[in-house]
């Protein structure tokens, strides 16, 4: 009997049923539809979209549904199963950044950016549910934005968002891009959130059964199979209970330190630097020059270092040698640490312990300062690793951690 905590995902047709009854029992008559996008863990490459690298997350089986009507008047009427303030009201007119705060600042954002990009998006009534756990790096923000994304896309006949085939395959990727864009919009200008646009693309482009390798450069992905359970293995996620938000200062004073270093080294961006056929030693040797040029130095090595080990790990992967991927791992957790300084003592003690009980790599996962580590264990040492990473916590007096074990998804549909 374990006395881990675990975050299992709804079946979707229980989610579903969740959305639908909070709507029904909400505004007093059924939704039109009801549509769902699934949080994400990253496997590597972290921070490194917003300067124009490479990631490779994978849809988790965790998703937030939806309940959506269409209505005729421009008002936005919202619930959420999580949120116990009750029924909020935005007029879309309004809806302008700054205007709109908290949690519904991702439901009308999006509708704001659609308006925004010329689609002739109305007002609507929407209830939320979600499996995917709030504050814990497994990206809850983008999985509302792009529940939404889709619903809208479908009410309102944009075409954009196609469908998801049975094989668990988006049928129009290139809408599904512009869509992730407009949710990104929406979360920096509408939420004032600075992020990059991983978590988006994974809600909306990722595949079931593989991991999506994105290049943020362009905006490309390839999706790269990923079944570690053909290798006998699998993904523990630990969820640290360390809550993180991404609109207070620090995620953002990493992406300024990025742009000031590229303007230092007069690159487009950091991406640059990771591609030199010279290596980066030239950009970390132009960067310590100057006493003050020390930290971004440190930043751009997390971020070229980051990088390569994306490339390294798609490798492993399609090579088939899976178990290549765990010292890459453990480099990412390091590197995050050390030269980015994004971790914190819970993330570093859920890495630690998940090491100690077995686990063949670890690091956290997302943008840190909190939220989730990820973990590569063998199928038949899930349970063990979740129990020396609970007692670690106990311990140290920390918040009991909760566990999930992640395979990749279908995207939001
Ligand atoms: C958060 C952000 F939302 C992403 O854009 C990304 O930067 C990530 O942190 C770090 O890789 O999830």
């Amino acid at each position: 009997m374990t006395s881990a905590t675990w975050t299992h995902a709804w079946d979707r047709a229980d989610g579903e049923r969740r959305a639908r009854d909070l709507f029904t029992g909400t505004f007093g008559a059924a939704p039109d539809g009801v549509w769902s996008a699934p949080g994400r863990v990253n496997l590597i490459g972290e921070h490194t979209d917003y300067n124009d690298g490479l990631a490779l997350p994978i849809a988790l089986p965790h998703r937030t549904y939806a309940a959506v009507a269409r209505r005729t008047d421009g008002l936005v009427r919202l619930v959420s199963a999580q949120e116990p303030s009750g029924v909020r009201e935005v007029p879309l007119a309004e809806a302008v950044p700054g205007a709109v705060r908290g949690w519904a600042a991702y439901v009308v954002g999006v509708a704001w950016a659609l308006r925004a990009a010329g689609h002739d998006v109305g007002g609507f009534d929407v209830a939320i549910d979600s499996c995917v756990p709030f504050g814990a790096g497994l990206s809850s923000s983008a999985a509302l934005e792009a529940s939404v994304a889709v619903a809208l896309d479908a009410l309102h006949g944009l075409g954009l968002a196609g469908g998801v085939d049975d094989a668990g395959a988006a049928t129009d990727d290139a809408g599904r891009g512009v869509l992730a864009t407009l949710c990104v919009r929406a979360e920096n200008e509408m939420a004032g959130a600075p992020t990059g646009g991983m978590d988006q693309a994974a809600s909306l482009r990722a595949r079931a059964g593989n991991a999506l390798l994105l290049d943020c450069r362009d905006g490309s992905v390839r999706h790269v199979p990923f079944d570690l359970a053909a290798h006998g293995l699998a993904l523990l996620v630990v969820d640290t209970r360390a809550e993180h938000s991404h609109v207070d200062g620090e995620y953002a004073q990493r992406r300024a330190a990025c742009e000031a270093a590229a303007r230092r080294l007069g690159v487009a961006s950091l991406r640059e630097v990771a591609d030199d056929a010279r290596g980066d030693g030239w950009a970390l040797e132009a960067l310590t020059a100057d006493e003050d040029g020390v930290l971004l130095a440190r930043r751009v090595r997390h971020v070229t270092s980051e990088i390569g080990r994306v490339t390294a790990f798609v490798e492993a992967l399609d090579a088939g040698d899976v178990r290549a991927v765990a010292p890459l791992m453990d480099a990412s957790h390091a590197s995050l640490r050390d030269d980015y300084e994004v971790s914190c003592d819970e993330l570093d003690v859920a890495v630690d312990a998940a090491r100690a009980a077995g686990a063949l790599g670890a690091r956290m996962t997302g943008g840190g300062f909190g939220g989730s580590a990820i973990a590569l264990v063998g199928v038949d040492e899930v349970e063990a690793v979740a129990e020396g990473v609970a007692r670690a916590f106990a311990a140290r007096g920390l918040r009991s951690p909760a566990f999930a074990v992640a395979v990749a998804g279908p995207p939001a549909g």
